[in-house]
């Protein structure tokens, strides 16, 4: 064996929590509601009511009502800009959109639990996440625009590339976490996921991996129900949180819609990975309110009653009342906020429409780190393809 295992290496650092607690004026629920789901992690019920949770309590104890007021902010200007992305979409500014649309608190709380030095792999649908690292949304916008080779430097933020093949970032993220341990650092990495993914050999040999070398990594699953028009339950007999005990590490199931939840259990599982207790994950349970892109139509195999159930879990609407039942908003911070976020709106399509196309030839860039003698002949051999246009519209 050549890699050493990294269960003997020194502990990692403790992510910590802050002191002093939220001080809401409601009552806080000390028992779960009758009915509710004693395996989903909850501490904001749709009705935006706290309930407590001896676990994972101690991970958002300290958190200020300016912090919780941040979140909710978060939140808002992210479906703001997803829903602009989905207009510009429908107005031929983008090739394609993913939607984002009821995953915002299970993106934002994840996001949020991340220290700088951290290190993130996307799938295609995690704008909440890009704008918890600082990714300017009009870079996620060139990339559905077709302009930019991919959108931003993943070492700038620390959030890599968008993936659309299936699965594979957790491998990514799993071989980067077992450097991230050689190297001694203690810092954690991050992989988010689908439901469909769960499916993949990519997922299962990541599992496998990350926990024979104990890397610190957290699987983060948003089950958003549906991988295109595939329900869950043709990816599993079990519930998915339950699969990481076959691979011997820890798995949750979390209230995906549950922005307070998503940030304590996400905490609680990068501390495990910095205390160089491996990988965990963390299956967040939500729902994918709009389409899977907007090249889908989700009408032909889903019902309008199934949808109207998850409105009523909005991550957002909880956490709005939440905020005035406990004081912590006032009427003036969401007329600001919504201002804010029209003018997000703006600019994010002023942007996208001022956004020049590319240099077609600029596609054989960074191939290579020294350039390559067959990606040479293939632009020498595009550019002459471009170049007998040129001629032929010079004959009309
Ligand atoms: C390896 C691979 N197989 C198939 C596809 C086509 N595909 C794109 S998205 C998708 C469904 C993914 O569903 P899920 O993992 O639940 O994520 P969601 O889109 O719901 O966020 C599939 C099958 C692909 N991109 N890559």
């Amino acid at each position: 064996m050549t890699v050493e295992s990294t269960a003997a290496r020194k502990p990692r650092r403790s992510a910590g929590s802050k002191a002093g607690t939220t001080g809401t004026k409601r009552t806080t629920r000390t028992t779960p509601k009758k009915g509710a789901d004693p395996d989903l992690v909850q501490l904001l019920t749709p009705e935006g009511e706290r309930v407590e949770n001896p676990e994972y309590d101690r991970y958002v104890e300290g958190i200020t009502p300016d912090e919780l007021r941040g979140l909710y902010r978060d939140m808002v200007l992210t479906r703001r800009f997803d829903a602009e992305a989905t207009s510009l979409q429908r107005q031929g500014e983008l090739g394609l959109w993913a939607s984002l649309l009821g995953q915002e608190a299970a993106q934002i709380g994840s996001g949020r639990a991340l220290n700088d030095d951290d290190y993130v792999f996307p799938t295609y649908r995690e704008h909440g996440v890009a704008w918890c690292r600082g990714v300017d949304p009009t870079n996620l916008l060139g990339m559905f625009r077709g302009v930019n080779n991919g959108g931003w430097d993943p070492n700038s933020n620390n959030f890599h590339l968008y993936t659309i093949v299936i699965g594979s970032q957790t491998l990514h993220a799993t071989g980067y976490a077992m450097g991230v341990a050689k190297d001694g650092a203690d810092s954690a990495v991050i992989a988010y996921f689908g439901d469909g993914a769960s499916s993949q050999g990519d997922v299962a040999e990541s599992f496998t991996f990350s926990a024979v070398y104990n890397a610190p990594v957290v699987f983060f699953c948003q089950n958003n129900q549906w991988a295109i028009s595939e329900p869950t339950e043709k990816q599993t007999r079990v519930p998915l949180y339950q699969r990481a005990q076959g691979y011997g590490f820890p798995g949750v199931r979390v209230d995906g819609n549950d922005v307070l939840a998503c940030l304590a259990v996400t905490k609680w599982a990068l501390e495990r990975a910095r205390n160089g207790e491996g990988p965990t994950l963390v299956e967040a349970f939500t729902y994918r309110m709009g389409a899977h892109t907007t090249s889908d139509d989700p009408t032909r195999y889903r019902h309008d009653d199934e949808r109207a159930a998850w409105e009523a879990k909005d991550p957002i609407a909880r956490l709005r009342t939440y905020l005035l039942d406990s004081d912590h908003a006032d009427e003036g911070f969401f007329a600001e906020l919504e201002a804010e976020s029209e003018a997000l709106g703006r600019r994010v399509r002023e942007a996208v429409r001022a956004m020049p196309d590319p240099d077609h030839l600029a596609i054989f860039e960074n191939v290579y780190a020294d350039g390559h003698a067959l990606v040479d002949e293939e632009r020498a051999q595009f550019a002459a393809y471009q170049a007998s246009f040129a001629d032929a519209e010079g004959g009309r």
